[in-house]
């Protein structure tokens, strides 16, 4: 091969190189709000987009919850309808009992509540968490709340 030609050949990978660049800068941005996750003291918790169950009629809101060894954490969650303005709660503030991690794991809470129908057309659905975690002797604040992505219920 010439020297030309290789010549050639860098300079397009350099080129190449930079929307990769960009793409994986830019990614984790475009992709964060789907996997929003939280992380105190050992815990990381995320919730997830809610599920449907169509034939018990229910909505199934799902926080997963993965400790180190030696953690407690106290999660709270909350079920809520997505409206222009003032978005509805589906379910009360629901505090789960306390969870021990004897080891490293991951662990599902999930709250229930009835197929809503709010409003004409689809819902749209979506859950709230929070955490505490017990280490040391000691309790750490809540954490901010944290939103799941929507699921949309078809209604129309
Ligand atoms: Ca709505
Ligand atoms: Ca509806």
């Amino acid at each position: 091969m010439s020297s030309t030609r290789k010549n050639n050949r860098a300079r397009l990978a350099a080129i190449g190189a930079v929307p990769l660049l960009v793409t994986a800068f830019f990614a984790p941005l475009a992709v964060a709000p789907a996997q929003a996750s939280t992380t105190l003291r050992g815990c990381t918790v995320t919730p997830l987009r809610p599920s449907v169950n169509l034939n018990a009629g229910t909505v199934v809101f799902r926080f997963e919850a993965t400790c180190s060894a030696g953690r407690t954490i106290r999660v709270q969650g909350q079920g809520w309808e997505e409206d222009r303005g003032a978005d509805q709660k589906l379910t009360n503030r629901h505090t789960f009992p306390n969870r021990n991690y004897k080891k490293y794991e991951t662990h599902t809470f999930r709250l229930r509540t009835g197929i809503p129908n709010t409003e004409a057309g689809d819902e749209e659905v979506y859950s709230q968490v929070r955490f505490r975690v017990y280490r040391g002797d000691t309790w750490s604040n809540w954490t901010d709340w944290e939103s799941s992505p929507v699921r949309v219920i078809d209604q129309r």
